[in-house]
């Protein structure tokens, strides 16, 4: 049994650098919750960049970075700026993201980013194959790393190689609108096992192999020649108990404990007579429905004015990516929607809308989580969306509704929550509607199937899920070659 190495664009690590001195703190992301079982097993480790720039980290401190991330069974790959410009803002994010997400106006075919990315993935590459031996499990994460596998394969053809895609895999029409359709699907195919969140991301990838490498599909396997390939869907789960302690941490703990927002929080509500709280928690991402979402709740308050005063939109926006053109605009329109909104709305005694443009810690997280009535997911496109799954999680007395955009990959595992068409506005605006007064015995009823369900299939299971999957390849492996 060899070792098992897992790579990411990013370490679970967080690193400060401060006073010449270094900080390094592990940051428990689900992946990381998911993968700990076996990122900490013999001599396993974990391969990505650590979010700062070569030129960030001191010459003289580079060495310290390894030593503190190895310490953490981590190993760094170390970006330039440049590299980063090219292969993670660039290629990863103003090409792959908005292609797959299905904005195709957003998506910039520019050589330079792709040879970065291919630069990177190199880069990658290398620091792999230096600690890889015969026998060893690989698992390569996300769209940042598409030719990786089949870098890896070409130098050490014997490991076995999984590969997740953890966003969605769009349809052979918008696909083959990529320049490098063939090497990133060639990059992919390196891999053993490809995993997706659902069925169609499985689908669309298995058809555009079939009509842009012509490669045989059998049902789940692609015939590439002297090698197999699987694919099949593993939906992400979250860390379900986490989620679920915190929340029963929160609804024991005395008054005078409560964080500053949750005081805020509870001083609302009784001033305004409950007004209910429709939550909304992303990265400032387009994909996410973000603007498209605060229009919407505006036409509520309009078509239903009974419910002015009466409910509050609470905002969290994330930063995030914020070099990106794009993402530059959706913030200006975002400010502007909101102030649009309250300036509308607002009463002496009630805002519309509360907007956080920040990222808070865990605990203010599950204040939101435990003190929203209604959570409103609208992604146009969405891998899968784990906000939906922990908003749920942390809903200990089962009340609470979910109102969850079909293009979201959860979707499709959370069919009790009100399911709507991002793009259509009458109904987001009826649903909210529908959610407010929704009976609590209806609530309770539709959260304890979902419950059940996210309990049973947590990141840990997903991830067990994957690996037994990937290492059960081995054997087909092995199968295939006596033929
Ligand atoms: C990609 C895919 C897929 C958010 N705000 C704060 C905070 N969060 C945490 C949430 C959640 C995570 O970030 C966001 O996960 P999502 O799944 O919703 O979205 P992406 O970041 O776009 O993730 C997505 C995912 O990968 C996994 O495969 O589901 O489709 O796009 O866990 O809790 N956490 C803290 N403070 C915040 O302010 N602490």
């Amino acid at each position: 049994m060899g070792k098992t190495i897992i790579i990411s664009n990013r370490l679970p690590l967080q690193i400060n650098i401060s006073d010449n001195k270094i900080e390094v703190t592990p940051s428990v992301g689900g992946l990381a919750t998911g993968l700990k079982s076996f990122h900490q097993e013999g001599d396993s480790i974990w391969i990505g960049w650590t979010g700062l720039s070569s030129e960030e980290i001191p010459e003289d401190l580079q060495d310290e970075v390894e030593k503190k991330a190895m310490e953490q069974n981590c190993v760094p790959v170390s970006l330039t700026t440049d590299e980063i410009e090219r292969f993670y803002y660039g290629f990863s994010n103003r090409t792959i993201w908005p292609l797959f997400h299905y904005f195709m106006e957003y998506t910039e075919f520019q050589p330079e980013h792709w040879e970065g990315y291919k630069t990177v993935n190199k880069k990658y590459c290398e620091a792999v194959v230096e600690r890889l031996d015969d026998g060893d499990t690989v698992w390569v994460h996300d769209y940042q790393l598409l030719l990786l596998p089949e870098m890896i394969r070409k130098k050490k053809p014997n490991v076995t190689i999984g590969f997740f895609n953890h966003i969605p895999f769009p349809s052979y029409e918008v696909f083959r609108t990529l320049p490098w359709r063939e090497e990133i699907l060639r990059g992919m195919l390196g891999s053993d096992l490809i995993g997706f969140h659902t069925y169609d991301y499985e689908r669309h990838f298995l058809r555009s192999v079939n009509r842009i490498l012509r490669h045989d599909i059998n049902f789940n396997s692609v015939n590439i020649g002297n090698r197999i390939v699987k694919s099949d869907s593993f939906p992400m789960g979250i860390d379900y108990n986490k989620f679920r302690d915190a929340a029963l941490e929160h609804r024991t703990k005395p008054r005078s404990e409560n964080t500053d927002i949750q005081k805020k929080l509870d001083y609302h509500k009784y001033v305004t007579r409950n007004t209910k709280l429709i939550l909304s928690i992303d990265r400032l991402d387009y994909t996410k429905g973000i603007a498209n979402r605060i229009r919407a709740y505006g036409y509520f308050l309009e078509k239903y004015p009974e419910y002015q005063e009466k409910v509050r939109l609470i905002m969290l926006a994330v930063p995030s990516r914020t070099n990106v053109p794009q993402y530059q605009l959706l913030k200006k329109e975002v400010d502007e929607l909101v102030g649009r909104i309250n300036g509308k709305f607002a009463t002496v005694n009630w805002t519309p809308i509360w907007y956080f443009y920040r990222s808070m810690p865990f605990e203010n997280l599950i204040d939101l989580y435990c003190s929203s009535e209604v959570a409103l997911i609208t992604p146009t496109r969405d891998g899968m969306n784990l906000v939906a799954k922990e908003y749920i999680s942390t809903r200990i007395d089962n009340t609470g509704v979910l109102i969850l955009s079909e293009m979201a990959g959860a979707a499709h595992e959370l069919n009790e929550a009100l399911i709507i068409n991002p793009n259509n506005f009458e109904q987001i605006v009826d649903t909210i509607k529908q959610a407010l007064e929704m009976p609590e015995e209806e609530q309770i009823r539709r959260n304890k199937v979902l419950q059940r369900r996210l309990k049973r299939y947590s990141v840990e299971k997903w991830a067990e899920d994957f690996m037994t999957n990937l290492k059960n390849t081995r054997k087909t492996r092995k199968a295939f070659k006596t033929i």
